[in-house]
């Protein structure tokens, strides 16, 4: 099967739409809009087919038998780990961690490099743009080690302030800089490559949250030089439950595992334990097999698309939006405008919550998220309570953006306010 049309760079989102069972349905008795998909994505036929056969034919627990399933279930396991270290070009599987999701991923940094690494009077510098999960895990180690928590603001167009990160760095203090690639609320994408040149001169670790960016773009983690990078298989058509974290050799080798147990251990003793290589030193417990398979799928589904033509597709159908949702009389759009900018746009309209737009797009089949998006903070810096968010993806098309525009034209109607 291919997607590719004549043209390089682009697809054809209609045969992708149709690897798409769930897209075929309706809501509310209308064609499906669906714009969520920062939230999550939809999953194509080929990985829901790649869970069912692996529950059918390859089930059962890895590494622990030296019969022909089990060795059929840990080859499989390794080597979706081999096709998620070739997605974002780490130098090494054994450097990508299976995780439940980007939250995970991000507590296990804060939890062992944090505590090993973290003391009082260090910095630890989080920008305006973040989700909760890059914020959270981080103010509590902070509070238990004693250390301080700085933020890089953003500029009216919704870009960091890297003069803020440059002033900050210069300080001396500061020991890691946590990032989103791409902030799910603004779109906004993070220039993270300077930022790691700019944070390794300060002897700080960078960790990057690439939950927005690898379902979107090529990601390279050597190139980009991070040293912790996460990211969740829900958010690129995979299946929800499984994650990655990939780190710095060095560093992963010289932290302390972040959960215990079964898996993770080279040897028990009554008193004491030493533990396994990596990657297991950070894999406790039976993973989640079938969906390191559903996620392998949904790497190479994506690669076959080329991410080069979905960020062109992404590109084409955000300006298509923002073109006609700023004709929207009362509509006030987030973020930036420009090469920086991914598939997310976020609204606001006079007089409408954010919840009210949500409902009566949902009425039109149309969905959308509504609310403070997981980044209470960057709320507080719009000075708003809650935005509604349209996220397109590779199965969105020009027709799911003419169907967000007509129901947003609703809202206003329903408001009473008339177009000009
Ligand atoms: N980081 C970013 C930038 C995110 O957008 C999200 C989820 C997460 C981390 C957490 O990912 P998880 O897989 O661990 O949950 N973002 C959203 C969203 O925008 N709406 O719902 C979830």
């Amino acid at each position: 099967m291919t997607h590719q049309t004549q043209s390089q760079h682009t697809f054809d989102s209609e045969r992708v739409r149709a690897d798409f069972p769930i897209l075929g349905r309706t809501a509310r008795g209308k064609r499906l809009a669906y714009l969520d998909s920062a939230a999550s994505t939809q999953k194509p036929q080929q990985v829901i087919d790649a869970i069912n056969s692996f529950y059918s034919e390859s089930n059962a627990n890895v590494h622990r038998g030296v019969y022909e399933l089990s060795e059929r279930s840990t080859e499989l396991y390794d080597q979706a780990r081999g096709t998620i270290a070739r997605l974002i070009n780490a130098p090494d599987k054994r450097q990508c961690i299976f995780v439940r999701n980007t939250t995970e991923a991000i507590n296990l940094v804060a939890n062992s490099w944090g505590r090993e690494n973290l003391k009082a009077g260090d910095t630890i510098v989080l920008t305006m743009l973040e989700h909760h999960s890059n914020i959270v895990p981080w103010q509590v180690i902070a509070q238990q080690v004693g250390a301080k928590i700085e933020y890089v603001d953003i500029d009216d167009a919704g870009r960091l302030r890297m003069d803020q990160l440059r002033e900050l760095l210069a300080s001396g203090s500061v020991k890691v800089v946590a990032t989103t690639q791409v902030s799910n609320t603004l779109g906004t994408i993070t220039p993270l490559k300077e930022i790691t040149s700019l944070a390794h001169d300060a002897g700080a670790i960078v960790v990057a949250d690439a939950a927005q960016s690898v379902p979107h773009m090529q990601v390279d983690v050597q190139d980009l030089d991070v040293d912790f990078l996460a990211f969740s298989g829900h958010k690129m058509v995979g299946p929800m439950g499984i994650g990655v974290l990939y780190g710095k050799r060095d560093l992963l080798e010289a932290m302390p595992p972040y959960q215990t147990g079964g898996s993770m251990i080279r040897e028990v003793h009554l008193d004491h334990t030493t533990w396994a290589d990596l990657p297991e030193k950070f894999e406790a417990g039976t993973p989640s097999v079938a969906d390191a398979v559903g996620i392998a799928v949904a790497a190479d589904y994506l690669s076959e698309i080329g991410f080069a033509s979905i960020r062109e597709h992404e590109i084409t159908l955000t300006n298509y939006a923002l073109g006609q949702l700023r004709e929207i009389p009362g509509m006030t759009l987030f973020g930036p405008d420009g090469e920086d900018r991914a598939g997310v746009v976020s609204f606001v309209i006079d007089g409408a919550h954010p919840h009210d737009i949500a409902s009566i797009l949902d009425g039109e089949g149309v969905a959308v998220r509504a609310g403070h998006h997981c980044a209470q903070p960057l709320m507080r810096r719009l000075d708003v309570t809650a935005t509604a968010r349209a996220s397109f993806y590779i199965y969105n098309t020009e027709e799911d953006v003419d169907q967000l525009v007509s129901a947003v034209e609703t809202v206003n109607s329903i408001f009473g306010r008339r177009a000009s």
